[in-house]
């Protein structure tokens, strides 16, 4: 058998070919004159896993005998989606692996479809952690990724009678061809018990007894990295019983029970944030997060000390840990647990070296995602866990005492109460929680948010007083996303087309360089080849439509999308709005007028959270609108929506090329950052958005590429009300005189208009005052949402223009790489330097 020996990297078909054959065979007893789809994508990827594995031990050996300072990303979700063109493309091997897998028969695009999603995330935070992963391989920088082997991924959302039903994601089935079982690497994990505290002198010994223990057992996900030998590592755990089976239980005839601890320990793995709405959940919850970063620092120490024995002093300059949310923030008091009571250091040892090695991001603002933990349920899972956060707390109010120490003394008291890291529930004195978000705070050196506006704003609200205390701890780190994947991959037309027109495909990898396009937009022999991929992009999602709906639309329309997870700060409902808007305007028409509606076709897709019933009621308000007006003779050639099930990073890959305009329309002061505007961004597709998150920065570097006499907002379709208002509109929100086409659209809602429902609780929820209070303001940003939409119509009538503005997105999109992102971590907060296999 032949097989390519130089750089390891297969670079004829025949050899691919006889090398994917020899894994169905030895792999799976396969037959090779009968290879199956499935076959052949087992056989392709655990081929590509070789070649990862033999990349990956070659980084790791480098690493280790170079012994460089590492970043561990902890996270709770890492939203992965499909690997095997991922692969492909960034081990750069598209050609052989596509003609092998002829000789098999199949067709890679088609054959890669089969491939599942990996999805170990909810949204925007898992996914970009993945983002990251991959930003850090290519960079060659010292790092892994610690997270969850979560059984069942992220629900698969069906719609059934309008209604989202939330279906378990199975995605195991098959195996995962990616990942490598590590049964030598496994650690126990306990749980529950109680403390023995033994005093000798002055000194307290603690011991825990715990009553439950489970073994975290690693799997791992090799990381390619895009033009570069270096290959990451994602570490998952995934829990395992310290006994199988209870043959005792079983010989007595209780069948059930000889199963007892495996399904106690299996639970903790099984899936994906499990609905927290019970105590039950609720624990869970902790206990998965306490699992996976309890496996993950005793690794970590594990591999320290087999190199620096016990100078855990060096640990800050060996190690660094990003806390990706509040979600691992439970490894402060992990890590303070085991140099204390499993390593001998004292207190103000242990609390120094863990304050220097951890850092901490905040994703979002909303309360219902700023974890608190109720005391009680703490102390009964991790008794001393819950100590150890008690002396943290102690020793924090202590120090806020000297430092605010000119205060008066009641304005004192109540910032350290603002600050305490337990403290009563506001809704329920009796019962107090631990505040994870302060918890992370306090025991990090470093904490950021995730675009510019983001970070200015939890410095001035929910970090407020820490910020007054440590103004310098605070940074801002605007997100970014991968372009490998999110265009170079998923928009191959686009991609090549820009490389011709650079002359380099060097802008794969530093991304300012598609600067180069700006004059190319000014060609109009450049913008017909550029209309000419998007029309392209657009045939394939209009099949995608068809799969999904059974529906033909014309790709002529314009394409107007929204994309993300279904919330009310989102405002999917706000956009709805507009459609039923336009859905009136063209029935008011005569036939003559219709001829100058420019047609869309409107696209939303996301997941609502299972308990989330307002979500829920926005994805049957979509269907309902969308069946009026699809089916509607007078309108359905001028205007569709769809609501596309079960969005997820296979699905954008395929929506997001074939946006021509694109909605992120959150209230402002809302949306941390979000990442599909980048996404969208670089793929050409306009944005139509509020003054949010990332929108701010993307419209600056739209502005700045235009030239010197363009205003930020040039060039996007900006509306809605200010940041800095808000909380003024919020208050005056009942005394608002809402539009009259608004009051109209509710009234046709409530009257029954679309489909058999009345909409009640959620039309009721903006715009009945005595109900809800429209808190993300639909109603004042309704007006001129409507003004913006005639807008973009009236661009899309000027063609060369809106082409024109595509191109300059993309030639302003290079900030948004997650390139920029990981490499402004790895020198302003981690203190990482890449370290490149040769
Ligand atoms: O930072 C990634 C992403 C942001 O782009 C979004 O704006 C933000 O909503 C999202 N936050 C979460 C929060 N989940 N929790 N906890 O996903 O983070």
């Amino acid at each position: 058998r032949k097989r390519a020996e130089t750089s390891k990297k297969p670079t004829d078909p025949e050899t691919v070919h006889s090398d994917v054959l020899a894994k169905v065979e030895f792999n799976s007893g396969g037959n090779r004159g009968q290879v199956t789809a499935l076959l052949a994508y087992q056989g392709l990827a655990w081929n590509l896993r070789e070649h990862l594995m033999e990349r990956m031990i070659a980084t790791q050996n480098l690493w280790r005998e170079k012994d460089p300072k590492f970043v561990y990303y902890l996270s709770a979700e890492f939203l992965m989606g499909r690997s095997l063109l991922n692969t492909i493309q960034n081990l750069e091997l598209y050609e052989p692996y596509a003609q092998a897998l002829k000789m098999l028969g199949y067709n890679l695009e088609t054959l890669a479809e089969k491939e599942r999603d990996a999805s170990l995330g909810n949204g925007g935070l898992g996914r970009l952690a993945a983002c990251f992963l991959d930003a850090m391989a290519t960079m060659n920088l010292p790092g892994w990724g610690y997270g969850i082997r979560y059984k069942y991924g992220m629900f698969k959302q069906i719609i059934k009678d309008g209604e989202q039903m939330e279906v378990p994601d199975v995605w195991l089935t098959d195996g995962n061809p990616w990942e490598v079982r590590r049964p030598d690497v496994v650690f126990p994990v306990s749980f529950g018990g109680k403390l023995k505290k033994t005093v000798t002198g002055s000194h307290e010994l603690v011991e825990w007894i715990p009553d439950e223990q489970v073994i975290a057992m690693a799997y791992d996900v090799p990381i390619p990295g895009f033009n570069t030998q270096n290959t990451g590592n994602l570490r998952l755990w995934e829990s395992l019983p310290v006994n199988e089976f209870d043959l005792d239980a079983f010989n007595k005839g209780d069948i059930l029970s000889a199963y007892n601890e495996k399904g106690r320990a299996e639970a903790i793995t099984s899936v994906l944030y499990p609905n927290d709405s019970t105590p039950e959940g609720k624990a869970l919850r902790l206990k998965q997060q306490y699992f996976f970063v309890s496996a993950s620092l005793q690794d970590v120490l594990a591999r320290f000390k087999k190199v620096h024995g016990n100078q855990f002093d060096l640990l800050p300059e060996k190690a660094c840990f990003q806390l990706n949310d509040t979600h691992p923030t439970i490894g402060i008091a992990e890590m303070v647990h085991l140099l204390v009571d499993k390593e001998g250091l004292d207190w103000e040892a242990a609390w120094g070296i863990t304050t220097k090695v951890f850092a901490f991001t905040n994703h979002t603002i909303m309360p219902e995602a700023l974890e608190k933990w109720p005391v009680k349920v703490m102390r009964e899972f991790l008794p001393r866990h819950m100590e150890i956060i008690e002396t943290i707390d102690t020793q924090w109010q202590a120090f806020l005492e000297e430092k605010l120490s000119e205060m008066p003394k009641a304005e004192k008291q109540a910032a350290i109460d603002r600050m305490a890291i337990v403290h009563p529930n506001q809704w329920n004195k009796e019962e107090m929680l631990v505040n994870m978000a302060h918890l992370a705070v306090v025991g990090s050196h470093t904490v950021n948010g995730v675009a510019q506006i983001h970070s200015d704003i939890i410095k001035s609200t929910i970090f407020k007083d820490f910020h007054g205390v440590f103004p310098l701890k605070f940074q801002n780190k605007t997100n970014g996303v991968t372009p490998r994947r999110w265009l170079v991959f998923s928009n191959t037309d686009l991609a090549t087309l820009i490389t011709e027109a650079l002359g380099t495909q060097e802008w794969m990898t530093n991304c300012k360089l598609l600067e180069g396009l700006k004059p190319f937009a000014e060609d109009a022999e450049f913008r017909k080849k550029w209309s000419a991929v998007k029309r392209k992009n657009k045939e394939r999602l209009g099949a995608k439509i068809r799969e999904l709906t059974g529906d033909d639309v014309d790709t002529s329309s314009m394409f107007d999308i929204q994309i993300k997870r279904i919330h009310e700060y989102k405002r999917q409902f706000l956009n709805v709005l507009s459609v039923i808007r336009r859905y009136n305007t063209i029935k008011a028409m005569t036939p003559e007028e219709r001829k100058s509606v420019v047609p869309r076709v409107c696209v939303i897709a996301g997941k609502a959270a299972s308990s989330y019933e307002r979500a829920k009621d926005i994805i049957r308000l979509v269907g309902a609108v969308g069946d009026t007006i699809n089916t509607d003779p007078e309108v359905r050639d001028l205007l569709r929506l769809y609501f596309l099930p079960d969005y997820n990073v296979s699905l954008a890959e395929v929506i997001i090329p074939a946006a021509d305009l694109s909605q992120h329309i959150s209230t402002a002061g809302t949306e941390a950052s979000g990442t599909s505007n980048m996404k969208f961004q670089m793929n050409g597709s306009l944005i139509l958005g509020t003054m949010d998150g990332a929108n701010i920065e993307i419209a600056e570097e739209i502005a700045a590429i235009q030239g010197p006499d363009a205003k930020v907002g040039d060039g996007l379709f900006i509306f809605g009300v200010d940041a800095k208002d808000v909380p003024k509109l919020r208050k005056e929100r009942k005394e608002f005189k809402t539009d009259p086409r608004w009051d109209e659209i509710m009234d046709m809602i409530k009257k029954g208009t679309f489909g058999n429902d009345k909409f009640e609780a959620l039309v009721d929820s903006v715009n009945d005052m005595t109900v809800g209070n429209d808190w993300f303001l639909l109603a004042n940003d309704f007006a001129t949402y409507l003004d913006v939409q005639d807008e973009v119509d009236a661009m899309w009538k000027n063609q060369d223009e809106w082409v024109r503005r595509s191109i300059l997105y993309t030639a302003s999109s290079g900030k948004f790489s997650s390139d920029r992102t990981i490499s402004q971590y790895a020198e302003e907060i981690w203190d990482v330097q890449p370290l490149a296999v040769a």
